[in-house]
C-alpha cells in the first residue's frame, strides 16, 4: 500500500493537533491535547493510501501542511521559512476558520505567499469541519500524479 508521510508546521496553538484529534476521533475540544501523530489509512478512487501525519519540518517527510493560526497576527518570516525549506509539495491553510473575525495581515500573507510559491491555499475548520480534507487531498493528488484522486470514504483512523 502507498504510505506518504505529511509533515505538519505552524506556530503553537495554530490547531494542529486538534486537527489530528478531528480526523482520528471525528470530534472537536478547545482542551490541550498532546496528540503529535496520526496515521491515516483512505480509501480513494486508486486504492487504499497511507498517511502519517506528523507534527515537525523533517527532511525526510514526502509532503508539508503549513499552518497559519486563523486567531492570530502571523509571523510572516517563520511562515515563509516552512515554505522556503520545503522540498517536497506543500500546501498553505489558515485554521479557525469558523471563527467570525479575519485578520487582514493574514490574507495579506496568504496572497504574497501562493504568488511567491505556487501553493494551493485553504480557509480550514477543525470544529465545523470545513474545507477539512482539502489539504490531504491537495498533498495526495501532487504526490501521486493522479489530479482526479478523491476519497471515497472517511478513512480509517488508526493511532
Ligand atoms: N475555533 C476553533 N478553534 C480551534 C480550531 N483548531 C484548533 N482550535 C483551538 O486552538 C487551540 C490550540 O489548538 P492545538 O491543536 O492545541 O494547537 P497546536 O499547538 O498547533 O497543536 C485549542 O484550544 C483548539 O481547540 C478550529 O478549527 N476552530
Ligand atoms: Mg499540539
Amino acid at each position: 500500500m502507498a504510505t506518504f508521510t505529511i509533515d505538519i508546521c505552524g506556530p503553537t496553538g495554530c490547531g494542529k493537533s486538534a486537527y489530528m484529534r478531528r480526523h482520528l476521533t471525528g470530534d472537536f475540544t478547545y482542551e490541550y491535547l498532546p496528540l503529535t501523530q496520526c496515521k491515516l489509512v483512505y480509501n480513494t478512487n486508486y486504492g487504499k493510501m497511507t498517511m502519517i501525519v506528523r507534527e515537525g519540518v523533517s527532511l525526510l517527510a514526502d509532503a508539508r501542511m503549513v499552518l497559519i493560526d486563523g486567531d492570530k497576527i502571523p509571523d510572516a518570516k517563520q511562515i515563509t521559512k516552512y515554505l522556503e525549506t520545503a522540498m517536497v509539495p506543500a500546501v498553505l491553510c489558515r485554521s479557525k476558520a469558523d471563527r467570525l473575525r479575519r485578520r487582514p495581515t493574514q490574507y495579506k500573507l496568504v496572497r504574497n505567499l501562493m504568488k511567491s510559491f505556487g501553493v494551493k491555499y485553504f480557509d480550514i475548520s477543525s470544529k465545523s469541519n470545513y474545507n477539512f480534507e482539502k489539504p490531504l487531498q491537495t498533498l495526495l493528488r501532487e504526490l501521486t500524479g493522479y489530479n482526479d484522486l478523491v476519497f471515497t470514504a472517511l478513512p480509517e483512523r488508526v493511532v
